[in-house]
This record gives C-alpha cells, structure tokens and sequence, in this order.
C-alpha cells in the first residue's frame, strides 16, 4: 500500500513539472488610497500551448483577465471572455497598456514594498500561485470605463 501511494505521489510531481509556465517580472500596481481597483503584470511563457482561463486573489472581490486597447484616442480595455493564450516557446507579456490581470473590488488598497498573492488557472487544470511586490507605475489606463 504505502508503495502504491508513493507511486501516485511521483506521477503528480512529474505531470505538474512537465505543465510548468514560466512566470518572470510579476508585479501588482500601486494604488491611490481611494482605489478600488489594481492590475498585475508579467511575462508569463508556457513549455506547451497554454491558455489562463481565470484568475484568483483574496485581496479583490472579482480578478478578471483583460487587454487594454486604444479607442478615439482613448486607452480602454476589456474582459477576456477565452482567457490568455500561450504559444509553446513564446513569451507572452502583460504590461500596462496590454494585457493584464484585473483585480477588482480591493478593500485594502495596495501599497509600493507590499506584496500581493494571486493564483492562476490554466485550461487543463492546472493552478499556479504567484507571490507579486507591489510597485509604482504611471497610470496610463483609463479605469473610469468599469
Ligand atoms: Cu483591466
């Protein structure tokens, strides 16, 4: 019996090695005492076509996946209804302005030095939890949309 469980152990450490996305530079935007809302970036590459399906965090009461885009001048964006694909091999970056990963209804806004803990889910499954400091950036999004 207790080989058998060890066995079992063994296949679930490999199959979650083999499904590793690689996340590089994360961090969480800073926000204004008055916010409600911040966003995470990262370079996120997958060893095998991927796709984030959805995200999670204590900190918001909803985190949703969203790209930002210009319209009438005006830098907007919008909820990613399939999620963020990744390529095999190919780096995939959220940056502001682009891609991001939306954390809405924050109660306690977020400050620079601080650390944020959100995790990941991809389409087979999988979740990976990603610990994410907290700086400044220029606000360069338009929010006022939501
Ligand atoms: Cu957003």
């Amino acid at each position: 019996m207790k080989k058998l469980i060890t066995a079992a152990l063994a296949l679930s450490v490999s199959l979650s090695a083999m499904a590793e996305v690689d996340v590089m530079d994360a961090y969480v935007r800073a926000m204004a005492p008055s916010q409600k809302m911040t966003a995470a970036f990262m370079h996120l590459t997958a060893e095998t076509d991927r796709r984030v399906v959805a995200a999670y965090s204590n900190i918001a009461n909803s985190v949703e996946l969203h790209t930002g885009y210009v319209e009438d001048g005006v830098m907007r964006m919008r909820q990613l209804e399939n999620g963020i694909e990744l390529p095999a091999g190919e780096t995939v970056k959220l940056e502001p302005g682009g891609l991001h990963v939306m954390f809405i209804g924050v109660q306690t806004p977020v400050a620079e030095g601080e650390e944020v803990t959100f995790t990941l889910e991809f389409d087979n499954g999988e979740q990976q939890t990603i610990t994410a400091p907290v700086k400044s950036v220029m606000q360069k999004m338009d929010h006022s949309g939501h």
